[in-house]
């Protein structure tokens, strides 16, 4: 589903289904669009087959909350998991003022992603008006579930962590993703996320002002090991399931523990099914 005011972005979401839930999950798509922040003037629902022989499955990423105290510290400890995922400071910088501003050429959001030469810092996508759009990723309902009970046992639950997850997984899972940046363009949703395979799924409070009217993504590569289309047709075009699902964490400041869920340990000690 995408939604647009004046062409410009408004929302968008994707699923990917067997056969028969469709008619619930399109018009749940539906009520997406119309909630938006912004009453959309143009809803765009597509529906096409998948071969279920083409469907890879995954695990997704753990998933670890950061309170920082301020929109600064958030920058900083962006920064230092980026630098420590191996993107460099000049892209890292060149990304948040992308996003700061508005990463369409003009100054609108995207409705796709940023794909960004974590070394140089240049822009790699061939369309910098649309970007690239992750699609053709969905959970198991199970998997979908216990992420959900997760997410709720550890206070951290939003349905919007549940698609972000889903897409920075996807991402991260292909090799020339050094790592992900991403925050919302809606104005009241604050929190954001850097992800990468070494760091997981990191959520970061305070990402950007309340307020703030823009947002999107940066999908920081290694150019050199990139094939630029078969990456994308990865991104855009290969289905992908999440059937299970990776360790999670409460927020490392306001951590409220809920009886019967043990604190936090490394990923290391997930196992299937435990949180
Ligand atoms: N593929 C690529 N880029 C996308 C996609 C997609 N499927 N969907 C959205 N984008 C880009 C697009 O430029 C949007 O403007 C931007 O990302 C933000 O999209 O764990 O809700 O849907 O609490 O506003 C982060 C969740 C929420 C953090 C991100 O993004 C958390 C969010 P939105
Ligand atoms: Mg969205």
């Amino acid at each position: 589903m995408r939604a647009s005011i004046n062409k410009a972005h408004v929302s968008g979401a994707e699923r990917l289904v067997d056969g028969w839930p469709l008619d619930r999950v399109l018009a749940e798509l539906i009520c997406r669009a119309l909630s938006s922040h912004v009453m959309p003037d143009e809803i765009c629902v597509t529906a096409d087959p998948v071969d279920p022989a083409s469907i890879s499955y995954t695990k997704s990423l753990d998933v670890r909350t950061i309170d920082p105290s301020s929109h600064k510290e958030a920058y900083k400890i962006s920064t230092k998991i980026l630098r420590s995922s191996g993107v460099s400071a000049i892209a890292i910088e060149r990304a948040f003022r992308l996003l700061l501003s508005g990463p369409s050429p003009d100054g609108n959001n995207m409705r796709g992603a940023i794909i960004m030469n974590a070394l140089t810092g240049d822009r790699i996508e061939p369309d910098m008006r649309r970007g690239v759009r992750v699609s053709r990723i969905d959970y198991t309902g199970d998997a979908r579930a216990l992420l959900e009970r997760g997410l709720k046992g550890h206070g951290v639950y939003h349905e919007r962590v549940i698609d972000a997850l889903a897409i920075a997984t996807k991402v991260s899972d292909r090799d020339e993703t050094l790592a992900e940046l991403c925050w919302s363009d809606n104005p009241r949703y604050t929190t954001g996320y850097v992800a990468s395979t070494a760091s997981g799924y990191v959520r970061i409070m305070h990402m950007k002002e309340n307020g703030a009217l823009k947002g999107g993504r940066v999908f920081f590569v290694d150019y050199k090991s990139a094939s630029i289309d078969q990456y994308i047709d990865y991104l855009e075009r290969q289905p992908v399931i999440i059937d299970e699902i990776g360790h999670i964490c409460g927020s490392e400041n306001i951590r409220r523990r809920v009886k019967g869920i043990e604190a936090c340990t490394p990923s290391t000690d997930a196992q299937k099914g435990r949180f």
